[in-house]
């Protein structure tokens, strides 16, 4: 097949004229040989934060969980001290080989979320580093205010304090420097309640921003269909949706996105409702939630395989979930998808059949990545018999 690229779009495609993006998630036979795919859309990271949560890890190996460290002042709250104590620039060298490695595996547009800062000063800190980011990279980088998503310990006798905080000077700050696309809340026992989460999606909308929600991922606090019911983008994790969330999300259009590097990191056992998403026809996105606690993975084709292994996606539902299913979480319909018009954010892979991108875990497939009609990486061919 031939893709013809003017502009930065797709201008032409033959030998069909129009191509229908589940086809175009198919094989698309190229020159020697290979899968071309839309370029992966990441649609939930939280990748600008400083120094790393090992420690932690090792003790959750040991039997502590990630609610019994976070109620200790660890968790999130260790990444915030290390995030408060870096400079804007420092936060950038840390993020930037992240963002490197997800490129490098067929990322053209990538999420990323605030959240480590939890000051006003701090959380426009790490917007302003995403923001950069995307300056540096060839990547479009949308922004997300998780002011919500702990309570930091200069309020921990006021969270609704700290919901003032966020209601009251983030939004309207973030939101008048023009540094955020959409705001989040971590609606759960250990973080912000349904009511809290409310008022920060009130204070979003009266700022023009869309709002997302991680809900449902230690226990049903029924936040996916209280997000919902403000027209979310998105409901993220969702081990613990039930059948009313589900038909919300679904008469409400809100995607599931779906987040098996966290799943597996934790150890989870309670699976989210797949069967119910699909029988409501909800369109299930697949992102990395790279982050320093629960899901330090920078690799979104392992992503495809977890969600596979883990969670019995179809490979071509974990690829729609990283394509077209991804932008709408993001609201950018027209990425994740090879049609005439659609940006050309493309990547072509040493693959002979798409399924291999979910089946193999194997860094260095990706063959040449276009991002808005720019080749921005090309592999050399590798030596023969390797
Ligand atoms: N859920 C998550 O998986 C991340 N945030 C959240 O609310 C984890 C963030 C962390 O542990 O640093
Ligand atoms: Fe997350």
């Amino acid at each position: 097949m031939a893709v013809l690229v003017e502009g930065g779009v797709v201008a032409g495609l033959w030998p069909e004229s129009t191509f229908d993006p589940w086809q175009a998630l198919g094989a698309v036979e190229v020159g020697r040989g290979g899968v071309m795919t839309p370029g992966l859309v990441d649609c939930h990271s939280h990748l600008v934060y400083a120094g790393n949560r090992a420690g932690e890890f090792e003790q959750r190996l040991e039997g502590a969980s990630y609610a019994d460290i976070a109620r200790a002042g660890g968790g999130i709250l260790s990444t915030v001290r290390a995030t408060r104590a870096a400079s804007e620039d420092e936060l950038l060298a840390q993020a930037l080989p992240r963002l490197q490695a997800l490129l490098a595996d067929g990322v053209t547009t990538v999420e990323i979320k605030s959240g480590y800062g939890l000051t006003l000063a701090d959380e426009l800190k790490m917007l302003r580093v995403a923001r950069r980011l995307g300056e540096l990279l060839p990547v479009r980088v949308l922004t997300t205010l998780l002011g919500a998503h702990a309570l930091p310990p200069e309020f921990a006798a006021d969270s609704d304090g700290y919901i003032e905080l966020v209601c009251e000077q983030m939004i309207p700050a973030a939101a008048a420097e023009g540094l955020v696309d959409a705001v989040d809340v971590f609606c759960e026992s250990i973080a912000f309640s349904p009511a809290q989460t409310a008022r920060v999606f009130q204070a979003a909308q009266r700022h023009g921003l869309r709002v997302k929600v991680h809900a449902e991922q230690l226990s049903n606090q029924s936040a996916s269909a209280l997000a919902a019911s403000y027209g979310a983008l998105s409901a993220d994790h969702l081990e613990f949706l039930d059948e009313a969330g589900v038909q919300a999300m679904a008469e409400a259009g809100t995607v599931a996105t779906l987040l098996p590097g966290a799943f597996h990191c934790l150890r989870e056992t309670q699976l989210p409702p797949i069967e119910l998403l699909r029988r409501y026809g909800v369109p299930m996105a697949l992102a990395s939630d790279a982050n320093p606690g629960t899901s330090p993975i920078c690799f979104p084709t392992l992503l495809l395989n977890l969600a596979c292994t883990l969670f019995r996606l179809t490979p071509r539902e974990a690829l729609a979930g990283m394509t077209a299913h991804g932008a709408q979480a993001l609201g950018l319909p027209e990425l994740g998808r090879i049609a005439v018009g659609a940006p050309a954010d493309l990547c072509l892979w040493d693959i002979q059949q798409p399924a291999e991108l979910a089946y193999a875990v194997q860094p260095g497939r990706l063959r040449q990545r276009i991002y808005q009609g720019r080749i921005s990486y090309h592999k050399e061919d590798a030596p023969h018999g390797c």
